[in-house]
């Protein structure tokens, strides 16, 4: 029997909107509209633009599997390169036209087996299947401060660069000590007179040396794609089971060898026992999510760059004063003070079966059934959604198995073995619970706060290993859903 025809929209056209644009297309659903609140896709990609901004994945994994690129000039590329690279996948693979840019959407309800789309323009739209690919690391996170709005000076968020500030010759304040903020440190202390790198709480760094591919490396990708596949291969192998797994084993011996090896890069690079002692975290390596960079202690050693400890009090016209007293005079603040992780779909009102509101169903939290599908939310697929696997791993990576998993799903709808699919309430508690459970063994519980750990201190992520994530995501359990 033909397929029922059924249309499909995706929300945010970042690296897993485009993929879930390619896979219902392949699937030949060709009524697709993937709506992108801004002017340009590419997502995180698009929207971080600081100076030293890279992808600390190796980047032959963070890339589409159907579409390698011999191309990349490093293993661990510029954020530039890559959203040049998922330009190239949006024209390559037939995206442009399914896209509506500048459409935000503000409000989905469903009724009668079909989703409305309601863009803030005031457009409504009716769609079968809603595919959520909105992002993770989107919100910017806007840090307090009394008197940050009387600084006279330029001040913006890592994630919001402006990039008509001049930066050479001036006083820069960085706040944050994430990935983003050693990852500016690295680029710009070297472009501004004087650098000032505020630090709430020091971080393990693991070292990281960025080879360039050669031209010849590159002309080998090129012409033997199979020598391509076996790096992204032994990549991935490697990643998992020296890094991915270890963290989710809090006593394992990958993990003890991964402090061991930020230990000697601090030891190795920072010989002022000061400095080196406010570098040093009283915290396990990876339990906050682990920075990598092999600039990083070179970049904060040097003449003009300075480590602030003391606590920020308060942002005056002239900069920043700390707690003891001292007042930082700065012409620029960054706050690389990271993201408000758990909105998601969050600002845009849902409502599902009756009227349910996605506002009151994550009031005390965001939660789903593997991170992909909610009871009562029919029809509706999350795409590095609530509690999936996070940190240092490939989303592009974590995107395509979930896509393939949805497209499970999606198949039933279009063949007519369902009308309306939506994990049980059953399935949602029973996986939570196990999750909870499994995330007590995990290094992310040793000790430290990150932007892993929810309002009740537990991680927000895939608490197993990663070959547990191909496992269950292989196919989905029926038995879990309403259809
Ligand atoms: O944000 P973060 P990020 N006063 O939340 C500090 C990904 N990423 O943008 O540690 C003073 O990690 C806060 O201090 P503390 C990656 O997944 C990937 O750096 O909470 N300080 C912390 O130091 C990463 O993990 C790449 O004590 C305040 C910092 O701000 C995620 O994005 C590159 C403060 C926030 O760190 C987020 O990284 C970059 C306050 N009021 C980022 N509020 C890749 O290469 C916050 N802080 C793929």
């Amino acid at each position: 029997m033909a397929d029922r025809p059924v249309r499909a929209a995706v929300i945010g056209a970042g690296v897993a909107g485009i993929l879930a644009v390619i896979e219902l297309r392949k699937a030949g659903i060709s009524n697709v509209v993937c709506y992108e609140k801004g002017d340009r896709i590419g997502g995180t990609w698009r929207d971080n633009s600081y100076p030293g901004i890279a992808c600390d994945v190796p980047s032959h994994v963070y890339s589409y599997s159907f579409a390698p690129n011999p191309e990349f000039s490093r293993m661990f590329s510029p954020g530039q390169e890559i959203q040049e690279y998922l330009e190239r996948v949006t024209d390559d693979y037939g995206v442009r036209p399914h896209l509506r840019l500048g459409d935000e959407i503000k409000r989905a309800t469903f009724a009668n087996g079909v989703w409305s789309l309601e863009t803030a323009a005031g457009d409504v739209d009716d769609y079968e299947i809603v595919i959520a690919a909105t992002g993770v690391l989107h919100h910017p996170k806007q840090p307090a401060f009394d008197g940050l709005d009387d600084f006279r000076g330029d001040v913006f968020h890592s994630a919001r660069w402006n990039n008509d500030v001049e930066l050479e010759g001036r006083r820069v304040g960085v706040i944050g000590t994430g990935s983003t903020a050693i990852q500016i440190t690295g680029a710009l202390v070297d472009r501004v007179s004087h650098y000032e790198l505020f630090q709430r709480t020091p971080q393990w760094v693991m070292p990281m040396e960025n080879r360039p591919f050669s031209d010849d490396q590159k002309a080998t990708f090129r012409d033997r794609p199979e020598q391509l596949e076996e790096l992204r291969d032994f990549l991935e192998t490697t990643f998992a089971e020296n890094f991915a797994d270890a963290v989710v084993d809090a006593e394992s011996e990958q993990l003890a060898q991964i402090e061991e090896t930020c230990r000697a890069h601090l030891y190795g690079q920072v010989f002022d026992p000061a400095l080196r002692a406010q570098l040093e975290p009283d915290y396990r390596a990876a339990c906050k999510r682990l920075v990598v960079s092999g600039d990083f202690y070179q970049a904060i050693q040097q003449p003009n760059a300075k480590l602030v400890t003391s606590s920020i009090e308060h942002i005056e016209p002239r900069g920043i004063r700390t707690d003891d007293g001292r007042l930082h005079e700065l012409d620029v603040i960054v706050l690389a003070t990271g993201f408000e992780v758990d909105r998601f779909m969050r600002p845009m009102e849902i409502f599902g079966l009756g009227g349910r509101s996605l506002a009151d169903v994550w009031a005390d939290g965001p939660v789903a059934y593997l991170s992909v599908s909610m009871p009562e939310f029919p029809n509706l697929f999350m795409l590095n959604g609530p509690n999936g696997p996070v940190g240092n791993f490939s989303l592009i990576q974590v995107a395509e198995i979930q896509m393939a998993y949805i497209m499970k799903l999606v198949s039933r709808l279009q063949s007519g073995a369902s009308q309306e699919i939506h994990a049980t309430e059953r399935a949602m508690r029973e996986h939570e619970e196990l999750r909870i459970e499994a995330a007590k063994s995990t290094v992310w519980v040793t000790g430290c706060n990150s932007w892993y750990l929810d309002d009740r201190g537990i991680p927000a992520a895939w608490p197993w290993k990663f070959s547990r994530f191909r496992e269950v995501m292989a196919e989905p359990d029926l038995a879990a859903y309403q259809s």
